[in-house]
């Protein structure tokens, strides 16, 4: 029995299998068991149709900061939308929350990002990032200098550019082939690939292949290095201190320009507004999406710095690049409430000082001398735990990404919500979570990977 009738649940499937398209999903295996109906949340839970109560241990995707059913955020949409539903920004026009919201994300971000282009997702962010950055060495007389360097296992969309500086090989080998040049160098996970290293010295190791890579492409070919502050999809790959001042420090040394892909770390996740604050670097560039609107409605922006903003307005006249929603009003609204939220109730100084350090110390507690855990790492509300086969060997699983799919199904089946990334638990939950829910969380994962433990027999 559900809340909705005997049959809701089995009908919504039967029609979701016949026409809806999942994204990042095996239709077939999925169509089999039928996706699970979310019906409703309230802060950190979600229900679905059977009325089942999930802890989303998430935020969605990386983006409910504020949880579930913020009247606040609702309200601000239902006013826009009797005010304004729409209008766009292309034609001398603009509308109040979008010319408002602009100011609001200058005010935040650091350093002089203080030109805010607009759009729908963190795959057209990262797009408009790469035409950006390319016609600015237009503008500045080096057309060759369009290389776009991104790293290995790196995510930033599922556009054709947001692919190609992305580093997933599985993706790559859907739909190409990608952009030109683009180039990959390594990523900064020291759990798996630090060479016995300490971490601050494999942090310069890893920031070096880029120094490489500039090297052997040509200094006036790069454009520009793009890079999560954190990997997110990736598996949340936590740099090494040393990592970001030292990629930094390449980039100025050979006058390549520095994109953050903030569209995860963003909005408080790290326990700073920004994740470059958190890793101690200023990017020239930034896109951002997900906890801008903590997801309520679709909108992303990219933050420009005066150096590039600055050579577009004297010299580049018009740039050929926009959305029909960019700037939307109704999801511009939502997101200057959401950073208002943020600021009043001082959110992000409360996952900095206190219940980030809470989640990640509880992770450790609950999990650390668990026999499938061998690593743990985070930074504020989010955090990466390593499945292994031997703790004290550090040998990992040969069938990559089985075990995590074991135990991120135990959590579906539990009520937790977790991601798998291969043999990484992923957790970035709503950063509105408290202390005790936290327990539940940890609690839960921990009887999840027990669960996993003895069905590994
Ligand atoms: N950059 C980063 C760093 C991201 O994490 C994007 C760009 C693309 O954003 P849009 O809004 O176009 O999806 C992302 C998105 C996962 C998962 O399973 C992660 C993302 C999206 C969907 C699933 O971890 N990140």
């Amino acid at each position: 029995m559900n809340d909705f009738g005997d049959n809701f649940t089995k009908d919504i499937q039967t029609i979701d299998a016949a026409h809806h398209w999942h994204p990042f999903t095996d239709t077939k295996s999925l169509n089999k068991k039928g996706a699970r109906v979310i019906t409703k949340g309230e802060g950190i839970y979600l229900w679905d149709s059977e009325g089942n109560k999930i802890l989303d241990g998430m935020a969605g995707l990386w983006c409910t900061n504020l949880g579930y059913n913020r009247k606040e955020l609702i309200e601000a949409a239902y006013q826009q939308l009797q005010e304004l539903p729409y209008y766009n920004t292309f034609f001398q026009t603009t509308t109040t929350p979008s010319a408002q919201l602009a100011q609001e994300i200058a005010s935040i971000t650091p350093g002089d990002l203080n030109h805010i282009f607009f759009a729908n997702s963190g795959s057209e962010a990262v797009d408009t990032i790469i035409r950006m950055v390319r016609h600015y060495w237009v503008l500045e007389g080096q057309p060759e200098k369009n290389t776009v360097i991104g790293r290995i296992n790196a995510y930033h969309g599922s556009t054709i550019g947001g692919t190609s500086v992305g580093g997933m090989s599985g993706m790559h080998d859907h739909g190409g082939p990608y952009l030109p040049n683009i180039a990959h160098v390594r990523q900064p996970f020291w759990y798996k690939e630090g060479e016995d290293l300490p971490p601050e010295e494999f942090g310069l190791l890893a920031a070096r292949d880029l120094e490489e890579k500039i090297l052997e492409i040509g200094t006036d070919k790069v454009a520009a290095f793009i890079g999560e502050p954190i990997q997110g999809a990736g598996g949340v790959i936590v740099p090494p201190e040393s990592y970001w001042p030292e990629v930094q420090r390449i980039c100025q040394k050979y006058d390549v320009l520095l994109a953050a892909d903030e569209v995860i770390c963003g909005f408080g996740r790290t326990g700073n507004w920004f994740g470059c604050e958190t890793f101690g670097f200023q990017p020239d560039i930034m896109s951002m999406a997900k906890g801008l609107s903590s997801g309520y409605l679709p909108i992303s922006a990219v933050a420009v710095g005066g150096r590039i903003a600055d050579s577009f307005i004297e010299k580049g006249g018009e740039f050929y690049h926009g959305f029909t929603y960019s700037g939307h009003p109704v999801a511009a609204a939502v997101a200057i409430k959401n950073i208002q939220i943020l600021k009043e109730e001082k959110i992000i100084e409360t996952v900095r000082n206190e219940i980030g350090p809470y989640f990640q110390t509880q992770l450790h507690t609950t999990l650390r001398d668990h026999p499938l855990v061998g690593h743990i790492e985070g930074k504020g509300l989010v955090a990466g735990i390593a499945l292994v086969k031997d703790k004290k060997s550090k040998t990992f699983f040969e069938n990559g990404g089985d075990v995590g799919t074991i135990c991120r199904d135990f959590c579906f089946d539990n009520n937790l919500i977790m991601r798998a990334v291969g043999d990484r638990m992923v957790a970035s939950p709503p950063l509105i979570i408290t202390k005790a829910e936290i327990d539940e969380l940890c609690a839960r994962a921990k009887k999840c990977f027990d669960l996993t433990l003895e069905k590994l027999g």
